[in-house]
Formats: structure tokens, C-alpha cells, sequence
């Protein structure tokens, strides 16, 4: 049985993992809990999965959670990293959105943590650093992400240094068939339209703008050490392939499956083993085309932003992700442009000033910093012209 801490365990992640622990009660056990704000719910998964302590992140919340509850209750980025270092727990599901995840995934691998990862940002923004704490703790670290868990799948069993490359798919989002007129015009509304996959909101923005594909094609450069240039992204609007792996042979291992993350959650968490699913099964000859064309890198330009910051590295994807973020939730709130998410990306990237290696302390102050700075470029509407 596996005893499991989940944060952010009421978003979209988070609450598919609970249904998965709902149907496998012998498998899994819930000892930890977060929400950011979201008590109510919070308390629901409290009384039904009993876990031995939570953390809210808006202390406000902190009251009413102790009142009706009795387990015990943290708050703050403290109370994410107490969750995430419980005793009780071996394995810890990271599904916090943003780079506020990058602190306790840290901490959970120094405790010894077995990580089920689902946070992109904690490996976009320090990569090197997560992946040296993983060898030296030797835990182990699960993709949950439908490409990843692909990838992993397609390597099983392989040896890595026999590997051509890898190709992630991306269904191209909402945006993928329009002209850069109507990009310009193009609402909230219409960016939170995701054709294929249901998603909370930022990532669903990442998804319309490809800076979504191209964290994914940071975080396959550092869970599987491969080269940026044997890292390629090929949209597939139907989502059924979730990536590629081709070997020296010319041989390519896909992996395939219905858009459902039900899929890759279990599979992170029941590995080595396969448990059944509950989802669909794949029929596919009901789906009769699978297409797939190469990317417009100049009408999404967010996905080379990612290839040139990973391969520059250092603090420079700490930079492209703290200024999309910013920039996704300036935009959720309609204080920007679509368009703008981008231009400030390369704004901020053009300016910043690079720490070569640097330590997770530094990595946490160009992130704050760089999301201070965005901010202000967006009150004072420097960009909007
Ligand atoms: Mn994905």
C-alpha cells in the first residue's frame, strides 16, 4: 500500500487522483492534503479521506479548516513543505500550479519521497538541481503528464543511449488553425476553449499560446537526460498518440490512448504494476484519422522561447516561466492581450541578466523578481501599444 500526500489536491489533478484512491482503497492511503484556497472542498476530502494533516495556503482559511476538522492544519509555503515531508507518507503527488511548486517538490526528494509530478514549472525553472537531489536521495520521480508518461512507457525496458529521438505530440490548442489577425483579436473566452483535453485554467492558456509544449520539451531534456536536438514536437489534434520515441534503428515506440489524464495519474502511481482503468478503451477505427503537421513556430513563438532558454539554461527558464506566468493570470483577469503573453515572455528573456549555476535560493529570487517586474511592465501598460 502506498501512503500518499497530495498538493493541490483540489484542482483538476488533485481531484482525479482522489477518484483514483476512491477506487483503489487497498492500494492507496491519503495521509496529507493542500489547497490553496478552497476550504469547503477541502473539508469534504478531509472527512472522506481522513488524512493526518492538511495546509491551506491563504492562512485566512486556517480557522474554519481546525474548527470542523480534526486532523492537524498548516498554512503557507511552510505548511506545503510540512505536507510534503510528512512521516506517514512515501509518495508525494505534486500537482500545485505555478512555480510555488518548485520549493516543496524540493523538499519532499530531500525527505526521501518517492514524487509523482505533475507541477511542470518545478522542472522547467530547476531542472538541474531536482534531478541531482532525485540521484542523490534515490527516489523516484513519475511524469504525470500525458507525454511523459508516454515517453516512460515507450523507454521501458529500452536503453537511452539508443535513442534517435523523441517526439511529444500537441493537439495545437484552440489556435491551431487560426491566421495572426485573428490571433490578435482572440478573447479569454476563445483561449479557454481547449479542443481536446479539460484542464484548469493556466495550463489551458499554456496550451493556446505552446508555452505548454514547450515546458513539456524542458521537462523531457531533464527526466530523460536527451539532448535539446533529439527533443521534437509534432501537433496531432486528435490527442490519441500522446509521443514518440524512435530509436537508431529507425523503430518508433508510440503510445496511445484516449485523452483522458486519468490515464497518466494511474499509471504514476501504480508503477510497475498496471491496475484497471475505468476510462474508455481505444477504438480506432471510430476515430478514422490521425493527423499530424509540424508546428508554425512564428505564429507561436513561446516554443522556441523554451529551446533557447533550456538550452541556455542557468536561471533563464526560471526567467521565461516567471514572465508567463505572470503574464497567463494578467491575461485570465483581461488585463492583457493574447498577444502580449508573449511579448512579455521575450521582454523579459531579452533582459535578464543570466546566473550560469545557479542554487535553488537564486533560482527563488529571479523567479519573485522577474514576476515583480511583469507585473509592473502590465500595471503601467508599457506593452499594450
Ligand atoms: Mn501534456
Amino acid at each position: 500500500m502506498k501512503h500518499i500526500s497530495i498538493l493541490g489536491s483540489t484542482g483538476s489533478i488533485g481531484t482525479q487522483t482522489l477518484e483514483i484512491v476512491r477506487q483503489f482503497p487497498n492500494e492507496f492511503k491519503v495521509v496529507g492534503l493542500s489547497t490553496n484556497k478552497n476550504s469547503d472542498l477541502l473539508l469534504k476530502q478531509i472527512k472522506e479521506f481522513r488524512p493526518k494533516a492538511v495546509a491551506v495556503m491563504d492562512g485566512s482559511k486556517v480557522g474554519e479548516l481546525k474548527n470542523f476538522s480534526s486532523c492537524q492544519v498548516y498554512s503557507g509555503m511552510e505548511g506545503l513543505k510540512k505536507i510534503a515531508a510528512l512521516d506517514e507518507a512515501d509518495t508525494v503527488i505534486n500537482s500545485l500550479v505555478g512555480s510555488v511548486g518548485i520549493e516543496p517538490t524540493y523538499h519532499a526528494i530531500k525527505n526521501k519521497k518517492n514524487i509523482a509530478l505533475a507541477n511542470k514549472e518545478t522542472l522547467v525553472a530547476a531542472g538541474s538541481i531536482i534531478m541531482d537531489e532525485v540521484k542523490k536521495n534515490g527516489v523516484k520521480l513519475m511524469p504525470i503528464d500525458s507525454e511523459h508518461s508516454a515517453i516512460f512507457q515507450c523507454l521501458n525496458g529500452e536503453n537511452i543511449n539508443e535513442v534517435e529521438k523523441i517526439t511529444l505530440t500537441c493537439s495545437g490548442g484552440p489556435f491551431k488553425n487560426y491566421t495572426k489577425e485573428q490571433l490578435e483579436k482572440a478573447t479569454l473566452q476563445d483561449a479557454l476553449k481547449h479542443p481536446t483535453w479539460s484542464m484548469g485554467s493556466k495550463i489551458t492558456i499554456d496550451s493556446a499560446t505552446l508555452m505548454n509544449k514547450g515546458f513539456e520539451v524542458i521537462e523531457a531534456h531533464w527526466l530523460y537526460g536527451i539532448d535539446y536536438e533529439k527533443i521534437k514536437v509534432v501537433i496531432h489534434p486528435q490527442s490519441i498518440v500522446h509521443s514518440l520515441v524512435e530509436f537508431h534503428d529507425n523503430s518508433v515506440i508510440a503510445q496511445l490512448g484516449l485523452p483522458d489524464m486519468k490515464i497518466p495519474i494511474q499509471y504514476a502511481l501504480s508503477y510497475p504494476k498496471r491496475f484497471p482503468g475505468d476510462s474508455k478503451s481505444l477504438n480506432l477505427a471510430e476515430i478514422k484519422n490521425l493527423e499530424f503537421r509540424e508546428p508554425d513556430f512564428e505564429m507561436f513563438p513561446c516554443l522556441n522561447y523554451a529551446y533557447e532558454a533550456g538550452k541556455i539554461n542557468g536561471t533563464m527558464p526560471a526567467v521565461m516561466n516567471a514572465a508567463n506566468e505572470t503574464a497567463v493570470y494578467a491575461f485570465l483577469e483581461n488585463k492583457i492581450k493574447f498577444l502580449d503573453i508573449t511579448k512579455l515572455i521575450k521582454k523579459m528573456m531579452d533582459g535578464h541578466k543570466l546566473i550560469k549555476n545557479p542554487d535553488l535560493n537564486e533560482i527563488l529570487e529571479v523567479d519573485k523578481k522577474t514576476k515583480e517586474e511583469t507585473k509592473r511592465i502590465v500595471e503601467e501598460e508599457l506593452i499594450l501599444n
